[in-house]
This record gives C-alpha cells, sequence and structure tokens, in this order.
C-alpha cells in the first residue's frame, strides 16, 4: 500500500486469545501504548473460538482459568462449575475485551502477511490482507496449540462425508443420529467422544494409543466455595509465586514411599473420586511424574479402573496403556464408560490398522467396512512454534524466524528471540508448561514492563543477547533432565509430528512457575542483562 494507508501505532498484537487479549490490556493500561491487536478469526477467543466440537471444556479448575491481577474483572466473573465449558469461556473473553474497553483496538477477520524489522527506524513494518501497520513493538500470541494437525491417510479424498478438524468445527454441523468416525483420542478425542455417545447413532473410535485418563469430578460449585474464590483471589495469584504449576491444587511433598501399600491406594482412591487429571498426578504423590516405579503404580491403579468400568474384556484390554503414565495429563466425564453403549465401537489401529478410505468409510486389516457420515479428526497440533510455521516474520538482516528456528525453537523465557528486536511472545516456544492463563498474566507483565523500560527513548530498541537465548535453552534442558513425559510421544515435545524436529530442544521450561516468576523479575530488577538497548546514534 502507498504511505498514506500505513496505519502508525505503538505496538501490534498479533492474535486475541486469552494471551492477546491480556497482552493488549497490559500494554495499553501499564505501559501507557497507543496498540492494535488484530486476529483472522471473526471473534475473539483464540483457542476457544477455534475448538467449538461437542464436549469441549477446560480442565482447569474455574477459579484459576482466568487472566490474573485484575479483582474487579475476577469479582464479575461468574462461573459456577469447577471446569468452564468452552461456550463459556468464550463469552469471557469477550466479557474482559469490554471490561478492558479494548474493542476499538482490536481489528478481526485480518490475517498477518508479513512483518519485517527494519533496523534503521527500528520499526516493525506488518502487512495484513487488511492493510499496513508501521508499530515500534510486535507481540505475537499466536497460541501453543493453533496450528491445525492433519495427517495424511490414504484415499482420505475419496470420502464421501463431512471431514471435520475438532479445532475448526463448523458451525451449522450438527451430528445427532448421524454415524461418526474419530480418529485421535487425547483430551480432545476423548472429550468428543465422551459428548458425542449421548446423540450419535453410532461412533467408531480408531484409536492408536491408549491413553491414562482420569474422572474430571467437573460439578457446580457450592455458593460459600464461590464466595470463598473471589475472596481470595489475591491469595491465588500470590500462590504462583509459590506454585510449581499453577492449577490451584495442593501440590503434595508427600512420596509414595512413606506411606503403607493401603494408605497409598486410598489416596488414589481419594483422587479419583475427587476428580481432575493434575490432582490425580501432583495432588497424591510428589513422585508420580519423576519416579518410574511411582508412575508404574499409578499406572497399575488406573488399569484396574479400566477393567472395573469397562465390560467387554477384549475392549477394556485395547483401552488399556502400556507405556508410562507420563503424557499430559487426561480427565474425563465418562469415558470408558461410553464403550459398554451398544453405539460405539472401539478399533485399535495399532492391531487392525485403517487400510483405507473409501466413500463410504474406512477399511481396516481385517476386510471391515466401516461405514460413517463424518469423519471427526482429533488430531491435534502442530503445536507450540507450529503456531508460527505460516507466519513471514523477518528480524535482522532479512532472518525469517522460521530459519531461525529451522533446526528447533529458541527463544529466552518464551518471550523474545535473538536477532528479533522489539519482538515479544505470549506463549512462545520455551515457555513455562504451567497454568496457561497463569502464564499469560506473568508474561503480559513482563513484556508491558520491559517496553515500557524503553518507550520514551525515541528509536530506541531492545535486543536480546544471542548467549542469554543459548543459556536458556541450556536451562530448559537441564530442567527436563530425568523427566519421565520425554519417555512419550506428545506435542508437548514436538514427537507427534513425523519428522517435526532436527535438533534437540525443550519445547518447555519445566523448572516450575514459581523459578520461572523469580527469573524473569530478577531480569527486570537487574536493568535487562540479557538484553541490550540499543538507540541509533543519529537520534
Ligand atoms: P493430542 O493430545 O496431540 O492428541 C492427538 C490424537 O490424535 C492422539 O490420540 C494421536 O494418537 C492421534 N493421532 C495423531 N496423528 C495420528 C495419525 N497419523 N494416525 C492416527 N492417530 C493420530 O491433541 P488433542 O487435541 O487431543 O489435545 C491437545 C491439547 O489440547 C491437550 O494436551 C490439552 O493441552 C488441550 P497418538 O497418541 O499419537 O498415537
Amino acid at each position: 500500500g502507498s504511505e498514506e494507508t500505513v496505519r502508525e501505532i505503538d505496538a501490534l498484537v498479533v492474535g486475541t486469545g486469552m494471551g492477546g487479549v491480556m497482552a493488549l490490556h497490559t500494554l495499553t493500561a501499564d505501559a501507557g501504548l497507543d496498540a492494535i491487536a488484530i486476529d483472522k478469526a471473526p471473534k475473539v477467543g483464540g483457542t476457544w473460538y477455534w475448538n467449538r466440537y461437542p464436549g469441549a471444556l477446560s480442565d482447569t479448575q474455574s477459579f484459576m482459568y482466568q487472566l490474573p491481577y485484575d479483582r474487579e474483572l475476577f469479582q464479575r466473573t461468574d462461573w459456577r462449575t469447577r471446569y468452564v465449558p468452552g461456550p463459556e469461556i468464550r463469552r469471557y473473553v469477550e466479557d474482559a475485551v469490554d471490561f478492558w474497553d479494548l474493542r476499538s483496538r482490536i481489528q478481526l477477520e485480518t490475517t498477518l502477511v508479513s512483518a519485517a524489522f527494519d533496523e534503521e527506524s527500528a520499526h516493525w513494518h506488518v502487512a495484513t490482507d487488511k492493510g499496513e501497520f508501521r508499530a515500534r513493538f510486535l507481540i505475537t500470541a499466536a497460541g501453543l496449540l493453533s496450528r491445525i494437525n492433519i495427517p495424511d491417510f490414504p484415499g482420505i479424498d475419496r470420502f464421501e462425508g463431512r471431514i471435520v478438524h475438532t479445532a475448526d468445527w463448523p458451525e451449522d454441523l450438527d451430528i445427532t443420529g448421524l454415524r461418526i468416525g474419530v480418529i485421535g483420542n487425547g483430551s480432545t478425542g476423548i472429550q468428543f467422544m465422551t459428548e458425542a455417545a449421548k446423540t450419535v447413532a453410532h461412533l467408531t473410535s480408531f484409536q492408536r494409543t491408549a491413553q491414562y485418563t482420569v474422572p474430571a469430578g467437573n460439578r457446580e460449585w457450592s455458593e460459600v466455595e464461590l464466595e470463598q474464590f473471589k475472596a481470595t483471589c489475591e491469595d491465588r495469584w500470590e500462590e504462583f509465586r509459590t506454585s510449581k504449576i499453577g492449577f490451584g491444587i495442593d501440590e503434595t511433598t508427600r512420596s509414595i514411599w512413606s506411606v503403607s501399600e493401603e494408605e497409598r491406594e486410598a489416596i488414589f482412591e481419594w483422587a479419583w473420586r475427587k476428580g481432575g487429571n493434575y490432582t490425580f498426578a501432583n495432588e497424591t504423590f510428589c513422585d508420580v511424574t519423576s519416579d518410574r516405579a511411582a508412575n508404574e503404580l499409578a499406572a497399575d491403579f488406573i488399569k484396574r479402573k479400566i477393567k472395573e468400568t469397562v465390560k467387554d474384556p477384549e475392549t477394556a484390554r485395547k483401552l488399556t496403556p502400556t507405556e508410562l503414565f507420563a503424557r499430559r495429563p487426561i480427565c474425563d466425564s465418562g469415558y470408558f464408560e461410553i464403550f459398554n453403549q451398544p453405539n460405539v465401537t472401539l478399533v485399535s489401529t495399532r492391531e487392525n490398522p485403517i487400510e483405507e478410505f473409501v466413500p463410504r468409510g474406512v477399511v481396516t486389516a481385517d476386510g471391515t467396512l466401516h461405514e460413517f457420515d463424518v469423519l471427526v479428526l482429533a488430531t491435534g497440533f502442530d503445536a507450540v512454534e507450529g503456531s508460527y510455521r505460516n507466519m513471514d516474520i523477518r528480524g535482522i538482516g532479512g532472518r525469517t524466524l522460521r530459519e531461525h528456528w529451522a533446526d528447533a525453537p529458541r527463544s529466552h523465557m518464551g518471550m523474545t528471540v535473538s536477532g528479533f528486536p522489539n519482538l515479544f511472545m505470549v506463549l512462545g516456544p520455551n515457555g513455562p508448561f504451567v497454568n496457561n492463563p497463569s502464564a499469560i498474566g506473568v508474561q503480559a507483565k513482563w513484556i508491558a514492563q520491559a517496553v515500557k523500560s524503553v518507550k520514551d527513548t525515541p528509536g530506541a530498541s531492545i535486543w536480546l543477547r544471542e548467549e542469554a537465548e543459548e543459556n536458556w535453552l541450556q536451562t530448559c534442558l537441564d530442567a527436563l533432565k530425568g523427566s519421565l513425559f520425554l519417555e512419550t510421544g506428545s506435542w508437548i515435545f514436538g514427537n507427534n509430528i513425523p519428522g517435526k524436529r532436527k535438533a534437540r530442544t525443550a519445547n518447555f521450561y519445566v523448572g516450575g512457575l514459581d523459578r520461572f516468576i523469580a527469573i524473569s523479575e530478577a531480569e527486570a530488577a537487574q536493568g535487562y542483562p540479557s538484553y541490550e538497548v540499543r538507540v541509533p546514534s543519529a537520534v
């Protein structure tokens, strides 16, 4: 576009999920910037806008699944259940936008085409499909799980029914009374199938890897509980500073080896009844996620529950995981139970692979034709840096972020990248693996503070030192040492997609929210030693 059509602003935010909205708020309210946020979606909400599949539910307890640090926003949010369904979270993000008076700063249905840092003027030139921006600061809040993963299945184009991915669920699709095939039984597939089994004519799950899942224990909060959450919201945010994962549970220090077999069983049973994935993994014993033998005892407890729940022994066997209990923990609202229903079939594709798609469905190796009207792909995401894969972002010397991350993504604290001055990410690669709204709150505050430290110096830009990026990667790798989570295949380490990683990386910092906060605060308090502020000599 011509010079006149370039809009001059202080900061451009990409994305209007929880991360983008919180960043837009801190940049305007804390740092006093003129900021705009864009999103390709027609509505705000990010992850919760796209994931409209039946059964979509947060698995973080509602008093923690909120943007932190604003008492008034917290007080006006009336979440009545322990976990919040997708539509309510969408409404919450909309409400935050209005409450913080950000509506006029948001430009929807606008896709980032390219962003390039101009060294001379120390500005980002951003092209979108709806016009150009010139901004000193670029903040990307692209989400951890936004680029859809659609694996290649032989003959899938020949299928004549509808194919939908759970993270791009069509508004007009009603699956009531239909025959549904589902590929994928991660957190999403399990939520979807449990809900869909209530109304569909038939559901066939094509399962590759059996998963450990525990009851979610969703329920209505009592009035007393609700009042308590509201009265103590500041304590919760203060709790981040001493919490490893920020999920609002009692992160126990009790070892599994400190109790008798009987007590152990009783504690697992208590967690099973209370419900919650992090309750089962982190509120029972401190060593379930780190000590192989402890992990096996937890896994064994879940395996026995599957056997008790699922009536057909063959189906129960196929539903029973064989690997460690060390993927991203999952919880459900009656998943194993659906396999007792006559309208639900399980196919283990390890034992009976999908041969090919045909116009009416799928043929498996045993020769069976499984007919269905809709194929639901709950096959997850090209996670973390995958969200950036389509973005043409160029830093110093025209080097793209894609090039910089060709072997593996790297950053400092999941927020900044060397060679990309004045670029900040919310939930970028190598950020903390914790409750996301907590991490978003911490990072958005930190970014606004960093930006504020240079904004009154004309032409100043913040450069991450290369060695700081190296050191942070090492910090992340060190924190991962001995982690059982490295031994299972999942998006957490990018090994859900064949060939995604060329070099060893961490993807996340698993050293704890407490240490992440301490490190990031020290960085700011010491005057940003990992950064260099450059001011053009001509200014
Ligand atoms: P996940 O957890 O990545 O799950 C994806 C599922 O899709 C999982 O069961 C995969 O099986 C399956 N999958 C993926 N590719 C294939 C192929 N090629 N063939 C067969 N099956 C496949 O994604 P979700 O959306 O469920 O959850 C993502 C996060 O959202 C979750 O962790 C929460 O943080 C919220 P596999 O296990 O790899 O054998």
